[in-house]
């Protein structure tokens, strides 16, 4: 069996940004404008759109102020994935209505419980799944998703998360064999072990970037690292998304992405 290629995803689902995004947890900083933050999510989506993503969009739910950030519910690797256990208790409610979405796309499996994992801890690199254990992700869900991935041939490995909320919020993919790391925020050895590139950028939103396919979403609070990737020749679109950093999140936050057969995925 020929490895899948690395390809923009073909649909991404979205949710909006509810009234209640501004209660969404977050460290100690600035409350973020849900109006701006709703006009920031639009531009996001229509960047998606641009590159040939086709997205599904879900209603927000005020119940839940964190639930623009749809990475963390689910883990999809294809025809199969994993609906998380999301790390912080007032994010599991998240999930149903994540599940019901992505039932006709893709075979989900549960976690169990007591095992935690956020989406945003799981960084695939071909059939590599890096998985942060931080303070949203533990061993327990990390065994979990190495159970789905294994039928598929794809192997998880565990890096320790210090400083920053999760895995991806320090280091992303660029392309099928780059990465971009938030240099100081994160050891760059597993990756360079496992013989990806690592590119360090010093801009803390430069460790998450969007890749899709030869397009590349880089935060425009990241203007060194647009410019460092766009110099490697990378399709790059700049998007503000601000009110979204002030609730820790960044731009592989809030879509949840899916390949097509075949194919992988950031
Ligand atoms: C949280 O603390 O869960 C949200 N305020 C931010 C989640 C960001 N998600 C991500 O990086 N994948």
């Amino acid at each position: 069996m020929s490895a899948p290629i690395f390809e923009a995803p073909i649909h991404a689902l979205v949710r909006g940004v509810p009234d209640a995004y501004v209660h969404c947890l977050r460290p100690e900083s600035a409350a973020p404008d849900v109006a701006l933050a709703r006009e920031q999510h639009a531009r996001y989506v229509a960047a998606l759109v641009d590159a040939g993503v086709e997205v599904v969009r879900l209603d927000a739910d005020e119940a839940h102020p964190d639930c623009c950030f749809v990475e963390d519910t689910a883990v999809i690797l294809g025809g199969r994935g994993l609906l998380t256990r999301p790390g912080a208790p007032s994010r599991r409610g998240e999930c149903p209505a994540i599940a019901a979405a992505l039932a006709a796309r893709c075979d989900l499996q549960a976690m169990r419980e007591p095992a935690v994992l956020d989406g945003g801890d799981v960084l695939r690199a071909g059939s590599l799944l890096f998985v942060g254990l931080s303070g949203r992700t533990d061993e327990a869900g990390a065994r979990e998703l190495a159970g789905v991935a294994a039928r598929d041939g794809l192997e998880v490995r565990t890096v320790p998360v210090v400083g920053g909320l999760h895995l991806k919020s320090a280091v992303t993919l660029v392309d099928a064999g780059t990465l971009v790391l938030h240099a100081g925020a994160l050891d760059a050895a597993p990756f360079l072990a496992a013989g990806l590139d690592v590119l360090r950028v010093d801009e803390p939103a430069g460790g998450n970037v969007l890749a899709l396919g030869r397009r590349v979403l880089v935060s425009a609070a990241a203007p060194a690292t647009g410019r460092l990737l766009a110099a490697r020749g990378l399709d790059v679109v700049t998007v503000d998304v601000s009110e979204f950093h002030k609730g820790d999140g960044a731009l592989t936050c809030l879509s949840l992405r899916v390949p097509a057969a075949g194919r992988w995925c950031a």
